[in-house]
């Protein structure tokens, strides 16, 4: 009774108001599981293809190649069997794509089809996706630590800054709802500085407020003097964190900062971002250097990364592979795990067991082109993964996930709240 029946694709919208595939896997007893593809902006060169059509209609971004292959071919391995173990079925799908960049099938058909029959296995024993996850992987359960954009820029926000989060953390709360608490403070405060300054405030892809500053600088500034604004010593309870992500502005070691109109090399940005280190409570920055960049980024951890987190994005894409490279060559000691990056949940949870092998912190990280989907969060906890990263604290794609943390979170087996401990930036003593 537990065989797949039905596999079906059909296109969706995400928060950009672009294509996306969503997945529905039925059982024969009528069980469902369903899940989205979400999409990148600033996208890994490693990372699983997203498969868009091409052409004039929606800016070349349809998704109807990736939708015929989950109606397709996929449907035709998948139509029979068991709907798990999730290994069996995530090893069929990349036997059945044959490419080590998943352009065949897409990386996005992939994803979705992966996360629906994740969804499917949970549902068929009437256990919450989380649930199912700590009696499949054996990890302990946590409810994680958010990491929440206030300011967007970088490609979320039409390049206007070249950093591309400015984010807070909360690791002094005692809990999840009052980490958010303290986060819609600092957010709405933020908000109201910035309609202060400019008088009007819009907000980037994740929800974050659309930046009109001078320099990066700047942002860090302001994103201060809102922490301070509801009462906040920054340092104490509240942090600072950072995803430059540096392969959008930069490579071969040459990095364009084009809001300060000025060009720098690796060990220039080096020492720009070392002198924020020292100026503002950074507890970790992600992708600081361009995913080319290997040795930048070992020069950058060798010098912070006992002081602070230094998470690969772009330079690990969710690879177990890359992810112990990194730890043997000193590249960084974090990772962010996007399921959609790796292609399938069974290697982004490959990815996560090597992350904790070698002991990196880990986040669970959503993408700037998101559904109301929610299984990143299940996962976060699940696995016990410490930290979440799923953009601002506004706009539905986002909060439907802070939201569902939230639900899970009342249950008693879900663990306690990760907060200040899940954090690797010893300075931070919590
Ligand atoms: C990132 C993500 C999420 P994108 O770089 O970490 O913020 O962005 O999904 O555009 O790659
Ligand atoms: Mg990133």
């Amino acid at each position: 009774m537990n065989e797949i029946q039905l596999v079906h694709g059909r296109r969706i919208w995400d928060s950009r108001g672009r294509p996306t595939v969503e997945v529905e896997v039925t059982l024969a007893n009528g069980i469902q599981g369903r899940s989205a593809a979400p999409a990148g902006a600033s996208r890994g060169m490693r990372e699983a293809v997203d498969l868009r059509d091409g052409g004039s209609r929606v800016a070349g971004m349809d998704v109807r190649k990736a939708i015929a292959n989950v109606n397709g071919p996929i449907a035709r391995e998948l139509v029979g069997r068991p709907v798990g173990p999730q290994r069996r079925i995530d090893d069929a799908l990349i036997r059945l794509d044959g490419t080590a960049n998943k352009s065949n099938l897409g990386g996005n058909a992939m994803v979705a089809t992966s996360q629906a029959v994740l969804n499917a296995a949970a549902a068929n024993e009437s256990k919450p996706l989380w649930v199912h996850l700590v009696d499949t992987c054996g990890q302990t359960p946590s409810i994680p630590l958010p990491e929440i954009q206030i300011f967007g820029g970088g490609a979320h926000a039409g390049r206007r800054i070249d950093v591309q989060d400015f984010m807070i953390m909360v690791p002094g709360a005692e809990s999840l709802g009052e980490a958010l608490l303290t986060t819609s403070e600092i957010y709405l405060a933020a908000g109201t500085i910035m309609e202060r300054r400019h008088g009007s405030a819009g907000v980037a892809d994740e929800g974050g407020w659309w930046p009109q500053f001078a320099s990066n600088e700047e942002a860090l500034e302001v994103l201060v003097s809102a922490i301070e604004a509801v009462g906040e010593i920054p340092g104490d309870r509240v942090v600072i964190s950072l995803d430059v992500a540096a392969s959008e502005f930069g490579s071969n070691g040459m990095y364009t900062l084009a809001l300060e109109d000025r060009v720098v090399g690796t060990e220039e940005l080096i020492n720009l971002l070392g002198s924020w280190i020292e100026s503002y409570p950074i507890v970790s920055i992600e992708d600081p250097l361009a995913e080319d960049d290997l040795e930048g980024m070992k020069e950058f951890t060798k010098l912070y990364g006992s002081r602070i987190q230094v998470i690969g994005d772009d330079l690990l894409a969710t690879n177990a592979a890359l992810v112990a490279d990194a730890a043997q060559s000193g590249a960084c000691n974090g990772t962010l795990i996007k399921v959609n990056q790796a292609g399938t949940v069974s290697e982004a949870i490959d990815a996560f067991g090597a992350a904790r092998q070698a002991g990196f912190a880990t986040i669970v990280s959503a993408r700037s082109g998101e559904t109301e989907e929610v299984t990143i969060c299940h996962l976060a906890v699940g696995l016990g993964a410490g930290q979440l990263k799923v953009g601002s604290f506004s706009r539905s794609e986002r909060m439907a996930k802070w939201n569902e943390c939230l639900r899970i979170g009342e249950h008693p087996a879900a663990g306690s709240f990760a907060g200040g401990r899940s954090l690797s930036a010893t300075w931070w003593q919590g």
